[in-house]
């Protein structure tokens, strides 16, 4: 998959160079590229923004710079166009159904805005030519995008073929679509079993399978209610069957 980023805080990409997604891109599976937005300016203070139309707080994205930064990407490709992903808190969540949907993308670019966000007439341009997608990671706002492009290359990459070590390793992930939908995960241990006069649960050292999945998906369920009643609300009956446990 080919990612490419443009920001006017190209620092602030530094850590896709590292940890899974560091290494996905030293092994060739991620060719990730990332620019820095005043590169296509041509005032000699590099403007990227300006007041907005309408008055109020803040400051716009100009259109012209964007516009050139994403005609240049699209050139440096192969005649195809990528789907771009802009990080806006007013966009459309982002799921665990949307991180596999962009996982099978060949091409992904990103926009994330700084200040009051990107003049809207470069996201109307840029959909006459490409598929475009505007995406909030939470009900909260950031000082920009540039966190959610992280948080989301992050969850894509991992969902690659071959990217994680142990294919099966994200099957049965919370949110994962499928067997254990809108369930969160529950507790895990390591050695050693007492820890600070703590004790593992005794069931995780029985050495019975059936016992220990059970056990699992009951501390599952339990942190859901706990944690996500607005995931419980979504339990269907023949879910909560086919897994032997009551709500
Ligand atoms: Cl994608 N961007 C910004 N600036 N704030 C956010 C967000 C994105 N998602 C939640 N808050």
């Amino acid at each position: 998959m080919r990612i490419d980023v443009v920001s006017i805080f190209p620092e602030y990409l530094a850590p896709l160079d590292l940890s899974l997604v560091g290494k996905a891109r030293q092994r060739g599976q991620l060719d990730v590229r990332v620019h820095e937005l005043r590169e296509f300016t041509h005032d000699v203070h590099r403007t990227v923004d300006d007041t907005p139309y309408g008055g109020g707080p803040g400051m716009v994205m100009k259109p012209q710079p964007w516009a050139e930064a994403l005609d240049a990407v699209v050139a440096s490709g192969d005649g195809g166009v990528p789907t771009l992903v802009v990080p806006t808190p007013s966009g459309r969540p982002f799921t665990q159904e949307l991180a596999q949907q962009l996982a099978a993308e060949p091409w992904l670019a990103f926009a994330p805005a700084r200040y009051e966000g990107i003049d809207r007439r470069v996201i109307e341009d840029a959909a006459e030519r490409m598929p475009v997608i505007e995406v909030s990671i939470g009900d909260y706002v950031l000082a920009g995008g540039e966190v959610a492009v992280l948080v989301i290359v992050e969850a894509v990459a991992r969902l690659l073929p071959g990217v994680l070590g142990n294919a099966e390793s994200h099957q049965d992930d919370s949110f994962a679509p499928g067997r254990m939908a809108d369930l969160l995960e529950g507790p895990v241990y390591t050695k050693p079993a007492e820890w600070r006069g703590r004790e593992v649960p005794d069931v995780l050292l029985s050495g019975n399978h059936q016992k220990i999945a059970r056990w699992r998906r009951e501390q599952a369920f339990a942190r859901t209610l706990r944690n996500r009643p607005d995931l419980v609300a979504r339990w269907r009956r023949e879910d909560m069957d086919k897994h032997d446990l009551k709500a």
